[in-house]
């Protein structure tokens, strides 16, 4: 069956880029390895050796294009206000405008490509799909690790709504000039979403984020703004289950800023005798109402798109294996053994290898083998903890919402909110002090409500209350408890309080009972804390003191905490919601009472 709205977008941006050639992906093995094979040839791609790590690529970015750039990230609603502080706005008809001036002839010499892809499990009533129009064929081969993509989105697509993407490297070809392995353009760069048209145009990167449509772009910016109008919630979380040693089983989602580990969270291996943690999603957490009146949440994705330095056989050994085969990998080293190694993969380093800008390293280099965001792109389903229901179409049952931080001080290792606009008020508050790996000073607090900072579509006073108005959709009783946790708390003396990674699952295990009314928690100022002995601490040795200064909360530091989010608050204006207003005034006077 024909879709008009497909054949005018391929039409216009054909008219538009000037393409030599059109390729609607079916998203067959052979197209994959077809296009892979190509790109070995042009040289974006180095296969890796088949021995060690089968079906597997390394491709090389160029210096200039390593990571999403927020600040080339526009929401172009119609009013300024509507995008809200926290986002770049640029009045839509002039953004049209410039685009449509670096768009012509952009794709001239190259392939444009035609994705249908699916966010979600085809057929869900929780899925959407977006079609991505792209003269890079890295995008292609990683959207389909990433999505379900090409003919049975067709398909199942008939004459359905669906969002469009179009995305250009803006590195047009002369006739007869070589390409490049990694073409992109040196200097313009914008991603820009259209929220009231739900469109996105992507001009100038080839990475991730920027041209890899379907994640940041349209599961989260475009979403958000879908979810308002629609009723249901696009978050970035991740989504686990959690089964206890008897058996009962339970869904979370939590929602990190960056660098907290939230991959790792994903697929932790409980050190909790009995306890099964499995991965739902690592990232993006679409929720809708049941017909029983709970959220259900899909993972849109098909893939992770991690962060590759620091993941190890410690860390996170789950993703390790998902790795396995069948992955793309992006600014990592290049062993002699034509395998991959990147900064806290092995504590003993290769004694060479080719870094991530071709060149000879060795432990004795100055710089890194691997960019500090080097990326893998594998297939969720190779995980060897992916939930049984991660393709459910109804999706799983969310028992509870987690939101946390890096905070070196003040934050206790997990308190619960006392009500869902209480949790809403916490999700707001979210912070994190950054590290070396995110840009700007280290160890400064960075405000990143609900961790969605760089990704919400919309204002992001309306967006929480759209967080309200959802909890007044159903019964209390049906509504996810809410947390927020903090691993980062560090002692006097500069040491972490708390051993983090599998250990994590004895806060887990407090959540699972808390869920299930089996902890009676403790009220405090700021919300409910293990009451004494609820935390499961058997066989961890975790020092009294420890335990004791993970869940100190010093009255003085937390009116220090709110008198700071109520500055940060100020940028909301008249778009803060009321509630919102009322649940700091509340902190505030149980911290003088
Ligand atoms: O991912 C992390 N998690 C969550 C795991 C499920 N990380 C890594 C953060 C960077 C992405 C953590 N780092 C966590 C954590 O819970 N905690 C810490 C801090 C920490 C680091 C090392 C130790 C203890 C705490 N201990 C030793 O190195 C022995
Ligand atoms: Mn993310």
């Amino acid at each position: 069956m024909g879709n008009a709205q497909l054949d005018k977008f391929i039409q216009d941006a054909k008219e538009l880029c000037q393409p030599s050639r059109v390729h609607i992906c079916d998203g067959s093995q052979e197209e994959y390895e077809a296009l892979c094979k190509q790109m070995v040839a042009s040289g974006t791609l180095t296969e890796l050796n088949p021995k060690k790590r089968p079906n597997s690529f390394l491709a090389r970015s160029t210096k200039e294009d390593v990571a999403r750039i927020e600040g080339c990230t526009y929401i172009c609603s119609e009013k300024q206000i509507d995008a809200g502080p926290t986002n770049n706005w640029c009045d839509p008809a002039e953004m049209r405008a410039k685009l449509l001036s670096l768009f012509k002839g952009s794709m001239r010499g190259r392939t444009m490509y035609v994705i249908p892809y699916s966010m979600g499990p085809l057929g869900s009533k929780i899925a959407h799909i977006g079609v991505e129009i792209t003269d890079s064929p890295y995008v292609v081969v990683s959207m389909r690790i990433m999505t379900r993509m090409g003919k049975e989105v067709l398909d199942v697509l008939n004459n359905e709504r669906f969002v469009p993407g179009l995305h250009s490297v803006g590195a047009p070809l002369q006739p007869g000039e070589k390409d490049v392995p990694w073409p992109c353009h040196p200097k313009e760069k914008y991603i820009v979403h259209f929220p009231e048209k739900r469109e996105i145009w992507s001009f100038g990167s080839g990475y991730g984020g920027n041209a890899l449509l379907g994640k940041k772009c349209f599961a989260l910016r475009i979403a958000s703004v879908m979810a308002r109008e629609q009723g249901w919630m696009a978050e970035h979380m991740l989504i686990l289950g959690i089964t206890n040693p008897q058996g009962e089983k339970k869904y979370i989602a939590a929602a990190f800023p960056s660098a907290c580990g939230k991959t790792n969270l994903a697929m932790l291996t409980p050190t909790l005798p009995g306890w099964k943690v499995e991965t739902v999603g690592d990232d993006i957490c679409w929720m809708k109402f049941g017909p029983d009146g709970r959220l259900y949440a899909i993972n849109p994705e098909a893939g992770f798109f991690g962060v590759a330095p620091g993941t190890s056989m410690q860390s996170n050994p789950n993703a390790l294996l998902t790795l396995k085969e069948n992955s793309l990998f992006t600014n990592v080293g290049l062993t002699d053994d034509k395998d991959v190694w990147w900064e806290g993969l092995t504590s003993q380093p290769p004694s060479h290898l080719i870094d991530w800008l071709g060149q000879d390293w060795t432990p004795n280099s100055n710089e890194k083998a691997a960019h500090p965001n080097a990326r893998f792109t594998a297939p969720a389903a190779q995980c060897p903890v992916i939930d049984r229901a991660w393709q459910d179409p109804r999706g799983v049952p969310i028992s509870a919402i987690i939101f946390g931080g890096r905070r070196s001080s003040v934050v206790p290792l997990i308190y619960e909110s006392f009500d869902w606009n209480h949790g809403v008020f916490v999700g707001a508050s979210t912070s994190s002090e950054t590290t070396a790996a995110a840009s700007g000073e280290m160890g400064k607090l960075r405000h990143d409500p609900f961790a969605m900072l760089p990704f919400c579509g919309y204002n992001m006073g309306d967006y929480f209350a759209h967080w309200l108005k959802i909890g007044g959709m159903t019964t209390p009783d049906k509504l996810p408890k809410i947390y927020y946790v903090n691993w980062f708390r560090k002692g006097k003396n500069g040491e972490w309080l708390w051993p983090g990674f599998g250990e994590n699952s004895r806060v887990l295990a407090w959540i699972f009972a808390r869920t299930s009314n089996r902890a009676k928690g403790q009220k405090t100022p700021i919300g409910i804390i293990p009451a004494e002995g609820e935390l499961n601490l058997e066989g961890m040795n975790l020092p009294p003191e420890n335990l004791k200064e993970l869940f100190s909360i010093d009255l003085k530091s937390w009116r220090e905490e709110a008198e700071g989010l109520r500055k940060y608050f100020e940028i909301f204006g008249d778009r803060l919601p009321e509630k919102i207003k009322a649940e700091l005034k509340g902190l505030e006077e149980r911290l003088n009472a």
